[in-house]
């Protein structure tokens, strides 16, 4: 059922490798820096799944909501939130999205619907049916999104708000970012079916499964999900059957893992390889457009690391400010 390449706009495709490239590089170099001691706090890292978020989020605006993860960066990104404050609040730095007060799993951004990061596994379902309800009173067919592991999907709260949003036919679409892994727990060890899609069934809902590490795959079944549930048609749910390229915190030493295995995905299953081989093959971009892609976001981010760890921390004068969002 893959997309094909040429059925999207140029400006469309070019756009989602940037944003792709984006969270890959934030990532990688988090990873490296990281290493170096001065971040503080947890980070999870998204490198791999970037077809997951880029795919979906690229058919929604502003108005359109998602509750993300503890692995949030790259839903952060696709929804346009600031890569520099991003860094800066990874940092603990004035000038993040929190002020440097929330790190990596409270970055969010209202403006734009981006409700948060969130460290409480299947948190994020229940806000996000929440979105869509006042989605829907509001009737200007903007829809909501919750992304979830596929551990975080053994939550009640998570399987509660399949039943809400059944029931209330809500606009939302559940994301099943799978990756096969809650930590160190393999996923057929922690889940009895098979697919996530049948879980979907159980509770009334269609479900589809995609191959998470191809952008067109995911992009064509998402723009069926969230264009149903914006004409009024309800929920779904998706699974996207991906990877992480790192372990499931920084600092993770992934004995878990397989001999070969994390080679092995790196070879063949990265999503921005997929990317790059769909679009040169089919001539839909150069080589040299994608470098020229590649160069403007290793700037970026090279700033954002410069300006992060140049910025300055928190004073206790701050320490009951930026505590709650004021609307
Ligand atoms: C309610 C709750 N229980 C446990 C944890 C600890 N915890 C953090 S991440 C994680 C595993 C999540 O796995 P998954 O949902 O598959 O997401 P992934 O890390 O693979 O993206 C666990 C158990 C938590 N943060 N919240
Ligand atoms: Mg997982």
């Amino acid at each position: 059922m893959t997309s094909h390449p040429l059925a999207l706009d140029p400006a469309a495709i070019l756009q989602a490798y940037r944003t792709m490239r984006t969270i890959r590089e934030f990532e990688e170099r988090l990873h490296v820096e990281f290493a170096a001691g001065d971040m503080p706090g947890f980070v999870h890292l998204y490198a791999g799944e970037e077809a997951s978020a880029v795919g979906i989020i690229s058919h929604l605006t502003d108005a359109d909501r998602i509750a993300s993860t503890h692995r949030g960066h790259g839903h952060c990104i696709a929804k346009g939130v600031d890569v520099m404050a991003m860094m800066k609040e990874i940092y603990g730095r004035k000038g993040g999205s929190c002020q440097g007060k929330g790190g990596s799993m409270h970055i969010a951004d209202i403006d734009k619907g981006m409700l948060g990061a969130n460290g409480i596994l299947g948190a994020g379902a229940p806000l996000a049916c929440g979105a869509a309800l006042a989605a829907k009173y509001q009737g200007k067919g903007a829809v909501a999104i919750n992304f979830v592991g596929d551990g975080a999907s053994n939550q009640g709260t998570f399987l509660e708000s399949l039943n809400l949003a059944a029931v209330w036919n809500l606009p939302i679409v559940f994301v099943v970012e799978n990756n096969g892994y809650a930590e160190a727990t393999s996923r057929n060890y922690g889940v009895a079916v098979d697919s996530f899609v049948d879980r979907a069934a159980g509770f009334g809902l269609p479900g589809i499964a995609v191959d998470g590490t191809d952008f067109f795959a995911v992009h064509e079944a998402a723009g069926e999900v969230i264009r149903r549930a914006r004409e009024g048609g309800g929920p779904s749910l998706m699974e996207c059957r991906m990877v992480r390229f790192y372990g499931h915190f920084e600092g993770d030493a992934q004995g878990y893992r397989g001999p070969g295995e994390l080679e092995d995905i790196r070879a063949n299953r990265d999503c921005l390889k997929h990317f790059v081989a769909a679009v040169t093959t089919t001539g839909v971009l150069g080589a040299a457009a994608l470098a020229a892609v590649d160069a403007e976001v290793a700037a970026l981010i090279d700033r954002a690391v410069i300006e992060a760890k140049a910025a300055p921390h928190p004073v206790a004068a701050d320490l009951l400010t930026d505590v709650y969002v004021s609307y």
